[in-house]
Protein backbone atom coordinates (compact mmCIF):
# COMPACT_ATOMS: atom_id res chain seq x y z
CA UNK A 1 0.00 0.00 0.00
CA UNK A 2 1.18 3.20 -1.51
CA UNK A 3 0.57 7.00 0.07
CA UNK A 4 0.71 9.99 -2.29
CA UNK A 5 -0.32 14.00 -2.22
CA UNK A 6 -2.80 15.62 -4.17
CA UNK A 7 -3.92 19.03 -4.57
CA UNK A 8 -7.20 20.13 -6.19
CA UNK A 9 -5.22 23.48 -7.49
CA UNK A 10 -7.17 27.19 -6.69
CA UNK A 11 -8.28 26.76 -10.61
CA UNK A 12 -10.39 23.07 -9.83
CA UNK A 13 -11.67 24.88 -6.36
CA UNK A 14 -12.74 27.82 -7.95
CA UNK A 15 -14.24 25.92 -11.37
CA UNK A 16 -16.34 23.70 -8.92
CA UNK A 17 -14.57 20.78 -9.73
CA UNK A 18 -13.73 19.34 -5.95
CA UNK A 19 -16.61 16.67 -6.15
CA UNK A 20 -15.73 15.75 -9.95
CA UNK A 21 -11.82 15.05 -9.48
CA UNK A 22 -12.52 13.08 -6.24
CA UNK A 23 -15.23 10.63 -7.84
CA UNK A 24 -12.45 10.14 -10.22
CA UNK A 25 -10.14 9.04 -7.36
CA UNK A 26 -12.83 7.22 -5.84
CA UNK A 27 -13.98 5.31 -9.34
CA UNK A 28 -10.49 4.30 -9.49
CA UNK A 29 -10.42 2.56 -6.19
CA UNK A 30 -8.20 4.88 -4.82
CA UNK A 31 -9.07 5.61 -0.93
CA UNK A 32 -8.91 9.20 0.72
CA UNK A 33 -7.08 8.42 3.98
CA UNK A 34 -7.17 12.43 4.81
CA UNK A 35 -8.32 15.79 2.95
CA UNK A 36 -8.84 19.51 3.78
CA UNK A 37 -8.92 22.31 2.51
CA UNK A 38 -6.78 25.55 3.07
CA UNK A 39 -5.55 29.19 1.63
CA UNK A 40 -1.43 28.41 1.32
CA UNK A 41 0.38 31.29 2.61
CA UNK A 42 2.99 32.47 0.17
CA UNK A 43 5.86 30.89 2.10
CA UNK A 44 3.84 27.60 2.22
CA UNK A 45 3.75 27.65 -1.58
CA UNK A 46 7.09 28.32 -1.71
CA UNK A 47 8.67 25.96 0.33
CA UNK A 48 6.09 23.11 -0.97
CA UNK A 49 7.60 23.89 -4.11
CA UNK A 50 11.11 25.04 -3.30
CA UNK A 51 12.49 22.14 -5.70
CA UNK A 52 10.69 24.60 -9.04
CA UNK A 53 12.89 27.35 -7.45
CA UNK A 54 15.00 28.13 -10.30
CA UNK A 55 12.38 27.64 -12.91
CA UNK A 56 11.58 30.70 -14.66
CA UNK A 57 7.98 29.95 -13.99
CA UNK A 58 8.44 30.06 -10.44
CA UNK A 59 7.12 33.19 -9.28
CA UNK A 60 3.64 33.26 -11.35
CA UNK A 61 3.42 29.33 -9.83
CA UNK A 62 3.14 30.63 -6.38
CA UNK A 63 0.82 33.59 -7.28
CA UNK A 64 -1.65 30.91 -9.19
CA UNK A 65 -0.93 28.91 -5.86
CA UNK A 66 -1.85 31.51 -3.35
CA UNK A 67 -4.69 33.23 -5.75
CA UNK A 68 -7.49 30.89 -3.46
CA UNK A 69 -8.18 28.14 -1.42
CA UNK A 70 -6.51 24.56 -2.33
CA UNK A 71 -7.85 20.92 -1.10
CA UNK A 72 -5.15 18.79 0.32
CA UNK A 73 -5.31 14.90 0.08
CA UNK A 74 -3.51 12.05 1.03
CA UNK A 75 -4.54 9.44 -1.42
CA UNK A 76 -4.09 5.46 -0.43
CA UNK A 77 -3.65 2.40 -2.85
CA UNK A 78 -1.67 -0.02 -4.59
CA UNK A 79 1.02 1.91 -6.75
CA UNK A 80 -1.20 5.37 -6.12
CA UNK A 81 2.11 7.34 -7.62
CA UNK A 82 1.89 6.09 -10.67
CA UNK A 83 -1.51 5.59 -10.78
CA UNK A 84 -2.64 9.22 -9.80
CA UNK A 85 -0.04 10.90 -12.39
CA UNK A 86 -1.59 8.68 -15.09
CA UNK A 87 -5.36 9.49 -14.07
CA UNK A 88 -3.67 13.42 -13.86
CA UNK A 89 -2.48 13.10 -17.66
CA UNK A 90 0.51 15.32 -19.03
CA UNK A 91 1.26 18.42 -17.22
CA UNK A 92 0.49 20.42 -20.94
CA UNK A 93 -3.07 19.85 -20.94
CA UNK A 94 -2.68 19.88 -24.92
CA UNK A 95 -0.47 16.91 -24.07
CA UNK A 96 -2.75 15.08 -21.81
CA UNK A 97 -4.48 11.40 -22.59
CA UNK A 98 -8.09 11.65 -23.29
CA UNK A 99 -10.29 11.08 -20.40
CA UNK A 100 -7.21 12.52 -17.50
CA UNK A 101 -8.24 14.99 -15.56
CA UNK A 102 -6.22 17.40 -17.33
CA UNK A 103 -7.39 16.83 -20.48
CA UNK A 104 -10.85 17.05 -19.27
CA UNK A 105 -10.80 20.23 -17.00
CA UNK A 106 -6.98 22.37 -17.06
CA UNK A 107 -6.72 25.33 -19.31
CA UNK A 108 -2.99 25.37 -19.01
CA UNK A 109 0.59 24.17 -18.14
CA UNK A 110 0.22 26.37 -14.50
CA UNK A 111 -3.36 26.49 -14.73
CA UNK A 112 -3.91 22.35 -14.33
CA UNK A 113 -6.63 21.42 -12.27
CA UNK A 114 -4.57 19.12 -9.77
CA UNK A 115 -0.57 18.34 -8.36
CA UNK A 116 0.61 14.69 -7.64
CA UNK A 117 3.44 13.78 -6.10
CA UNK A 118 5.84 12.59 -8.49
CA UNK A 119 8.31 9.99 -6.62
CA UNK A 120 8.07 7.83 -3.03
CA UNK A 121 10.53 10.22 -1.86
CA UNK A 122 8.45 13.61 -2.94
CA UNK A 123 5.44 11.59 -1.68
CA UNK A 124 7.22 11.44 1.43
CA UNK A 125 7.98 15.70 1.77
CA UNK A 126 4.69 16.62 0.66
CA UNK A 127 2.18 14.55 2.50
CA UNK A 128 4.56 15.37 5.95
CA UNK A 129 4.92 19.09 4.72
CA UNK A 130 0.81 19.38 4.81
CA UNK A 131 -0.53 16.80 7.08
CA UNK A 132 -0.01 15.44 10.47
CA UNK A 133 0.17 11.58 11.47
CA UNK A 134 -2.89 12.03 13.28
CA UNK A 135 -4.54 13.59 10.68
CA UNK A 136 -3.95 10.22 8.07
CA UNK A 137 -7.07 7.85 8.69
P1 LIG B 1 3.62 18.02 -12.74
O1 LIG B 1 4.46 17.09 -11.91
O2 LIG B 1 2.92 17.37 -13.88
O3 LIG B 1 2.67 18.85 -11.90
O4 LIG B 1 4.63 19.04 -13.44
P2 LIG B 1 6.05 19.65 -13.01
O5 LIG B 1 6.59 19.02 -11.78
O6 LIG B 1 6.91 19.64 -14.24
O7 LIG B 1 5.68 21.17 -12.72
C1 LIG B 1 5.11 21.53 -11.49
C2 LIG B 1 4.12 22.63 -11.71
O8 LIG B 1 4.80 23.75 -12.28
C3 LIG B 1 3.03 22.30 -12.69
F1 LIG B 1 2.01 21.65 -12.19
C4 LIG B 1 2.63 23.67 -13.18
C5 LIG B 1 3.91 24.44 -13.13
N1 LIG B 1 4.52 24.64 -14.46
C6 LIG B 1 4.31 25.84 -15.09
O9 LIG B 1 3.61 26.70 -14.55
N2 LIG B 1 4.90 26.04 -16.31
C7 LIG B 1 5.67 25.10 -16.93
O10 LIG B 1 6.17 25.34 -18.03
C8 LIG B 1 5.87 23.86 -16.27
C9 LIG B 1 5.29 23.67 -15.05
Amino acid sequence: MQRTLSIIKPDGVASRLIGEVIRVFESAGIRIAAIKMKQLTRREAEGFYYVHKERPFFGELVEFMISGPVVLMVLEGDNVIARNREIMGATDPAEAAPGTIRARWASSKQNNIVHGSDSEESANFEINYFFSQIEIC
